[in-house]
């Protein structure tokens, strides 16, 4: 039995499978990734970008950066990796929890249901005065966004609902997140490079309470050889056969 083969018994076999997924299962729907070939990080630097210090000094350069990528997202479709993981959802004899890191709301669009984002998503705003919390599907936003508490406009500020670096994972998202890892039978990981914890630290979680940890991707990273089984391309064709 090849790696493939072997991965479609153990998925086919589980009551319960939760998913990891990372920039890479975007790829095909034509959103950059951060770390890959013409990656977010390759020209940028996170630490200007993606920290709450970067938005406290320039505000106005990170919400032109967040409202660039909202365009690239709202003009983007789900793909079939997407879709097969929403299809999967509806199986009777098997409980799915989609642990995502990805912002960009694709696996919603492509009709899951039971989604953990764990870094949040670009279309919340949240106002860092009085800490309400809104959906904003707007594109292009008009910037700077604004509250109705008056927010934005001198004291506190609007930003967008995503988990910079340096700050915790929402606490109503994190803990179910490592309780899927720990209770499936089966881990899968999806396009994701396995460098920003604690979400890659995930991986190692399963894998010590028992679970057969399967990775897709492209390349290797640095879980690869301490999971079950690699199955090496783009998601958007191995998770419709695999998944089926
Ligand atoms: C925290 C924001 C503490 C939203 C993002 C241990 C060691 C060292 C450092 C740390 C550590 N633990 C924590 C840290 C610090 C830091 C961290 O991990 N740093 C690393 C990078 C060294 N972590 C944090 O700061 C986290 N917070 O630790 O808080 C704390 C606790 C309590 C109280 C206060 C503080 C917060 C991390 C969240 C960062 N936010 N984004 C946004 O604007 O998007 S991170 C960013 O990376 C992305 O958003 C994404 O969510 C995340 C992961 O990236 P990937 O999704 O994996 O994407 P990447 O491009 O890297 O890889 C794509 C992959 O796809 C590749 O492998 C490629 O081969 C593959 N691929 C490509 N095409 C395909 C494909 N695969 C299949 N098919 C294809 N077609
Ligand atoms: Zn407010």
């Amino acid at each position: 039995m090849n790696a493939f083969e072997q991965a479609r018994e153990w998925i086919h076999a589980a009551g319960k499978v939760a998913v990891l997924t990372g920039a890479g299962i975007s790829a095909e729907s034509g959103i950059p990734t951060f770390r890959g070939p013409g990656g977010l990080w390759r020209e940028r630097r996170p630490e200007d970008l993606a920290t709450p210090q970067a938005f406290a000094r320039d505000p106005d350069l990170v919400w032109q950066w967040y409202d660039w990528r909202r365009s690239v997202v709202a003009s983007a479709e789900p793909n079939a990796g997407h879709r097969a993981l929403a299809e999967f959802e509806q199986r009777k004899n098997v409980a799915l929890t989609l642990v995502t890191q990805n912002v960009d709301g694709l696996h919603r669009r492509a009709g899951s249901h039971s989604i953990l984002e764990i870094h949040g998503s670009i279309w919340t705003l949240r106002c860092t005065a009085c800490g309400r919390e809104w959906r904003d599907e707007s594109v292009p936003l008009a910037l700077p966004p604004l509250c109705i508490c008056n927010a934005g406009l001198g004291s506190g500020q609007v930003r967008p609902g995503v988990v910079w670096f340096g700050e915790g994972l929402p606490a109503d998202v994190w803990p179910s997140a490592e309780n899927a890892a720990k209770t499936c039978d089966v881990f899968l990981v999806v396009g994701t490079s396995a460098v920003v914890y604690p979400a890659a630290g995930l991986i190692p979680i399963a894998k010590h309470a028992g679970a057969r940890v399967v990775e897709v991707n492209v390349e290797a990273t640095p879980m690869s050889a301490r999971v079950d089984g690699v199955l090496q391309g783009r998601s958007a064709e191995i998770l419709p056969e695999l998944l089926r």
